[in-house]
């Protein structure tokens, strides 16, 4: 679209009352003891659904609920949290590697048949390339996947298939492959590349690993979603920059009208792999599409794109194009036709372009700076607006002929979002089955709507009841930054564990009774065994030297929910929290002499204070005797 057109278009769009969707004024008091009773869950009562939100760069997922929106838990991922002692044991410092944080984007449950199965979220990792998995059994990491060979800024992601085969990503940033590879940035178009990465996801157990990539020009990839249905097998992604710029983005990746979007078969992919078709670099197959036909198409898409998301049906897949003021609904249907016709309008170094005319069902006005779509499985579109600060409900194909001659039409409801929205989730819009019901806008800035704390201000989530013709926003919380994209799940799908039962517990150092407990030490290796249980560690004195190695593993032998102890170290930076039937090891050299306490950092009892015991390190050479692999404290509980 041409300027002038995208300003005849906002022009008609004010004029239609569809732009500058204002603040919303005062509600009378009936309005606002309503609003105040649908989001209410009274002290004792609980939420009826999770909202998973990412952190962005806090690193963290952190859990709400729904209606409530209050903040009910948070997940580290890819920063430490002492809170749950994430960073600081041994398997979660392994797990972080060198890396102390990352950017959280889009959060996906997996899925069975196309509907949440209630078993893990993934999140992705922007920053540092990686994606990690959250198990819904106990709401921990369990396992961080990358820096991913050959992708750069992982934010195209997580988008999981619709058996949760593969988590799909594709690459914000594009630069010489192999990674370490040194070109010009002038040289961006010759020597710069972009990648989609199929994650293998295990079936049983949810481990992840690289499975296959597909090489792509250096485009932007932004954001995208998974096919259904229809579109079973296939993904898409919206790309900005197909002007291939490498400096003054702003300026210079916006010249062109259209960009293309990515349509990826990825079952075709798997099968091009698996046919001996890649080549490898960096451990991984890679797919040159230019070589290997069906795997990658591309289709123009309006101006500078952001989020483009697949209708419940998949049928449908709406675009937001950020400078322009409508969104782009691809007829999935009309793409397999214009594949098998090859009905082309050229090519991109090879890849073919798919003829807009052929595969668009319309353009639908919904105002300005349209980023994200989101469905509530009855024929319902709701796009965030990020210009008119609102969400705008509209109706999906199939249309009229009189709508189809009048796409203003089709819009049919919006309500004001305070400010600068950004993503937004309807309850179970990537599935095949949404919930529906509830929608929550999440802000760019809360632009002072909450008492004042500075100048680092929240961002807002706002709770919008879209159960009705009219949506309603009903209430509004504030999130740590900085949410990007959430999932909402019901409650009532899963049954977190409780306590981990004890003969769950693999761990070889963990100790349920008295007389595994102890003190050892081989050469400079001294290694402690500690219980924890109300309110006492047994034993609670370690003896140690200067120069020593020292290995402390606790085990919480309670079997009772919420009954959870920690250990922390004064003066030494180390924090541990243990769950109930949980083991957690730490490893520290020491270096200075002294007595150092050791308490329990997670409130246990009445006598919680009182459990604490000391970590003796002695002079070199000094000291109680130690035996070569006798227990060597006996200042264990009496
Ligand atoms: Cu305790």
């Amino acid at each position: 679209m041409k300027p002038t057109i995208i300003l005849n278009a906002i022009a008609l769009a004010a004029a239609l009352g569809l732009t500058s969707c204002g603040k919303q004024t005062g509600t009378s008091q009936a309005e606002r003891t309503a609003n105040a009773l649908a989001s209410y869950v009274a002290p004792g009562e609980k939420d009826e659904y999770y909202l998973f939100y990412s952190g962005g760069h806090s690193g963290q997922v952190y859990v709400a609920g729904i209606p409530s929106l209050r903040h009910i838990s948070t997940i580290p991922v890819f920063a430490p949290y002492p809170a749950t002692s994430y960073g600081f044991d041994e398997e979660s410092r392994k797990m972080l590697g060198d890396f102390t944080w990352g950017d959280v984007h889009h959060p996906a449950l997996s899925q069975t048949n196309s509907k949440y199965d209630g078993r893990w979220l993934f999140v992705n990792d922007n920053a540092n390339n990686r994606i990690a998995r959250i198990d819904l059994r106990d709401f921990k990491t369990h396992q961080i996947l990358g820096p991913i060979p050959n992708s750069i800024g992982n934010h195209g992601s997580s988008f999981i298939t619709e058996n949760s085969e593969y988590i799909l990503c594709a690459t914000r940033f594009s630069v010489p492959l192999p990674k370490g590879r040194v070109a010009d940035p002038k040289d961006y178009e010759k020597e710069f590349n972009g990648m989609v990465s199929g994650i293998k996801v295990d079936p049983k157990t949810g481990e992840m690993k690289v499975g296959w990539q597909i090489l792509t020009p250096p485009f932007d990839w932004d954001l995208g979603s998974t096919g259904k249905g229809p579109s079973s097998g296939w993904a898409f992604w919206t790309s900005y920059n197909t002007e291939m710029a490498h400096d003054t983005l702003e300026v210079n990746s916006t010249q062109k009208d259209r960009d293309l979007c990515a349509i990826v078969n990825w079952r075709a992919a798997e099968k091009a792999v698996a046919d001996g078709k890649a080549q490898t670099m960096d451990g991984v197959p890679i797919i040159d599409p230019a070589k290997v036909p069906g795997v990658l198409y591309f289709v123009p898409i309006g101006k500078s794109p952001h989020g483009m998301d697949v209708d419940p049906t998949g049928k449908w897949v709406v675009a937001g194009g950020k400078l322009q003021p409508a969104t782009t609904v691809l007829n999935f249907e009309k793409v397999q036709v214009a594949i098998n016709n090859k009905t082309f309008e050229g090519d991109f170094r090879g890849i073919p372009i798919l003829k807009y005319e052929a595969v668009v069902e319309g353009e639908v006005p919904v105002g300005l700076g349209p980023l994200h779509t989101q469905y509530d499985g009855k024929g319902n579109a709701y796009t965030s607006m990020f210009i008119d600060s609102c969400i705008v409900k509209w109706k999906l194909p199939p249309w009229t002929d009189e709508e189809k001659k009048d796409l203003t039409k089709v819009v049919l409801d919006k309500v004001p979002a305070h400010f600068s929205t950004g993503h937004l989730v309807v309850a179970g819009s990537d599935t095949a089955q949404p919930y529906g019901k509830w929608c929550v806008a999440m802000n760019k800035l809360s632009a002072g709507r909450h008492i004042n704390v500075g100048p680092a201000q929240p961002e807002s989530s706002q709770l919008i009841d879209i159960s009705g013709d009219k949506m309603k926003m009903v209430a509004e919380a504030y999130t740590e930054p900085e949410p990007h994209f959430a999932q909402i799940l019901k409650v009532s799908e899963i049954q977190p564990a409780e306590v981990y039962p004890k003969d769950e517990n693999k761990d070889p150092n963990a100790v349920w009774e008295k007389a595994q407990s102890g003190v050892t030490r081989n050469g400079n290796q001294v290694e402690a065994k500690l219980m924890a249980i109300r309110s006492r560690y047994n034993p609670d004195r370690i003896d140690a030297q200067v120069g020593d190695e020292l290995t402390v593993h606790v085990t919480n032998v309670e079997q009772t929910r919420d009954m959870i102890h920690g250990f922390g170290l004064i003066e030494h930076n180390i924090n541990m929290v243990m769950d109930p039937g949980e083991t957690k090891t730490f490893r520290i050299k020491l270096t200075k002499p002294g007595v150092f306490p050791f308490y329990c950092t997670n409130f246990c009892s009445a006598l919680h204070q009182e459990m604490q015991g000391y970590l003796v390190v002695w002079e070199p050479g000094k000291g109680p005797a130690t035996g070569a692999a006798g227990t060597s404290s006996a200042g264990g509980s009496k």
